[in-house]
């Protein structure tokens, strides 16, 4: 049995829920401070800043073998009768988990110097789609590429990064880093033909400000599951899909199951657990292990504050995670070591009385949670546990439970 606490976690002083309650929703405290984000579906989004790995420019005009690879600047520009100069830039996403999915990606150029008279230049970024060389590439040598793939106009304010939209590039390197070669900028000037201008960015070797790109991605979620007719008993094998434990609680007893702190009983075909202490939990614990798995079960809150699944826990309930329907803070919410700390709570107008069917599909560090057969959230944990067993809790209340299995998962 446990009373409901603070605890810290990394700078964060985790908010505790008392019996007054504490309003569900994005303005509850761990939602807005919590270092754990929930993003839907597509799990954590993680956002990663790569330096060039090749950066030069190139002159298309004059016709020259001249390479500029080792320069600290590049340039696009145009001087009529006098040189044409485009610029190329390559990036290695190797560094990117192998299965990670780009969400989209920036390339930044620090704008050093500026010349002549148009104050917003256009300025294309085109695919590369050829070969190139930092320390030969010169004009005869210049890469093939493709359409406009983005257009900013680079205004004359130096000093700054320019920013150019290149999702689709990145997601090809990503996934074919064979073919990457980079992007090509050019001037897309299409005014007087007698005008020159100038745009100077910095290169990797200017000792400053290089060429970055700013990438944001997820990882996949976890793959489908298999579920099982809860009428499978036996226990399972350890391979994926296998049945962990399922209770119908219709045999009458409570075989296998532990108590810590609170009254439990089975009146006939379902468990009811009994704990009315202010601010007090009670668990009641399978000693079966999970590590990646499907767990679900019929949750009714009688009366009282909260009721719920427990998982990943230790023999005694008291470190775990812990899926947690609230009649005070009408919300569905997820919680570490307990209902000390939870965070994004799914706000549902808790019914006593009411059968809720509560599914948590635990991958690693991603929590999928449905309320009854609905996708609720997914969530992503911490990594504070990453098995244990499996139960229930009561938090200052009557509830039932019924139909609780658990499966394996890949
Ligand atoms: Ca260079
Ligand atoms: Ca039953």
């Amino acid at each position: 049995m446990n009373t409901w606490r603070f605890i810290w976690r990394g700078n964060l002083l985790v908010a505790l829920v008392v019996s007054a309650g504490l309003v569900c929703g994005a303005a509850g405290p761990a939602a807005a401070e919590g270092p754990v984000p929930v993003l839907g579906d597509v799990g954590l989004l993680e956002t990663v800043i790569l330096t060039a790995v090749a950066d030069t420019q190139v002159a298309i005009i004059p016709n020259t073998t001249q390479n500029f690879g080792h320069d600290p600047h590049m340039a696009v520009a145009w001087q009529p009768a006098a040189y044409l100069l485009r610029c190329l830039v390559r990036f290695d996403l190797s560094s990117l988990p192998a299965n990670a999915v780009v969400d989209s990606a920036l390339l930044q150029l620090y704008l050093t110097s500026v010349e002549g008279s148009v104050p917003n230049l256009p300025i294309s970024a085109h695919q590369v789609t050829s070969p190139w060389n930092e320390t030969s590439v010169s004009t005869a040598s210049y890469p093939s590429y493709g359409p406009v793939a983005a257009l900013i106009n680079v205004d004359s304010t130096a000093g700054t990064y320019k920013n150019w939209v290149i999702t689709s590039l990145a997601q090809g390197w990503k996934v074919d880093p064979m073919h990457n070669y980079g992007v090509a900028l050019h001037h897309a000037w299409t005014g007087d033909p007698y005008t020159g201008f100038v745009r100077v960015f910095a290169t990797r070797e200017a000792g400053g400000n290089p060429p970055r790109l700013v990438i944001t991605y997820h990882l996949p979620p976890a793959p489908k599951k298999i579920l099982l007719p809860l009428a499978l008993k036996e226990q399972g094998d350890g391979a994926p899909g296998t049945l962990i434990f399922a209770d119908d609680f219709n045999d009458g007893d409570l075989a296998g199951w532990t108590p810590h702190g609170g009254t439990w009983t089975n009146p006939s075909t379902f468990l009811q657990g009994s704990y009315q202490v202010y601010l007090g939990t009670a668990q009641n614990i399978r000693p079966e292990l999970g590590t990646d798995f499907v767990y679900e079960g019929k949750v009714t809150l009688v009366s009282g504050n909260a009721a719920g699944l427990v998982f990943r826990s230790s023999a005694d309930g008291e470190s775990s995670y812990c899926l947690v329907l609230d009649a005070t803070a009408n919300c569905l919410k997820p919680c570490i070591n307990w209902p000390g700390w939870f965070f994004s709570p799914y706000s549902v107008t808790v019914e006593y009385g009411r059968a809720y069917t509560l599914r948590a599909e635990l991958v690693g560090d991603l929590l999928r949670v449905y309320l009854d057969g609905v996708h609720a959230f997914t969530a992503t944990l911490g990594g504070y546990y990453s098995s244990g067993q499996f139960g229930v809790l009561v938090h200052n209340g009557v509830a039932r439970f019924d139909d609780l299995a658990a499966w394996r998962l890949p």
